[in-house]
């Protein structure tokens, strides 16, 4: 079993529902098991526009091989409304691998680690929060990146994000 993180982001309807709607649909994925859920996050969109974004990290245990698990993400995006008009628009859910174990894969249609997870502090506070001690392969302690996005403010919501029938 491979630990992995997956990146939620919403911007678009009922935010926090979406969130939580997302992780059961995540939950229910076969092969994949939720562990935990960090915090929601609320912060401007970063290179983008339209309302402020809730973010989100969740860890999975699964065995299912990348590429699996990427299609199991963009099944439920679509299920959520997602449309994709142009890059970074704003979107009803995101969900991005983020980590995959101690793997990188560098294809057209995934890259891991996510390109962008050590320049974001909406991905690299909830992702700290759920392990403070993370590495990435590429580019070691996650912690170390923190100083370099302090200026990206980001709001933690004391409410915690509930999954329905989620198990957790
Ligand atoms: N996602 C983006 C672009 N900008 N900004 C915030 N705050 N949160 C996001 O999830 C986000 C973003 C593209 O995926
Ligand atoms: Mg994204
Ligand atoms: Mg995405």
């Amino acid at each position: 079993m491979i630990a992995a993180y997956v990146g939620l982001g919403a911007n678009l309807g009922d935010l926090r529902h979406t969130l939580e709607t997302a992780l059961a649909d995540l939950a229910d994925v076969t092969s994949v098991q939720l562990e935990r859920v960090s915090s929601a996050w609320r912060s401007a969109p970063v290179d983008s526009d339209g309302p402020d974004y809730l973010n989100a990290v969740a860890r999975v245990r699964t065995d299912l091989p990348p590429l699996t698990l990427l299609a199991a993400l963009q099944a439920i995006e679509s299920r959520h409304g997602r449309e994709r008009p142009y890059r970074n628009a704003p979107r009803t859910l995101d969900l991005d691998l983020l980590l995959y174990g101690d793997q990188t894969v560098d294809l057209d249609r995934l890259s891991v680690p996510h390109p962008r997870l050590h320049q974001r502090a909406f991905v690299l506070r909830p992702l700290l929060e759920l392990d403070p001690a993370l590495s990435a392969p590429g580019l070691g302690l996650l912690a170390d990146f923190l100083s370099a996005t302090a200026d990206q403010v980001l709001q933690r919501e004391t409410l915690p994000l509930r999954p329905p029938h989620a198990g957790l």
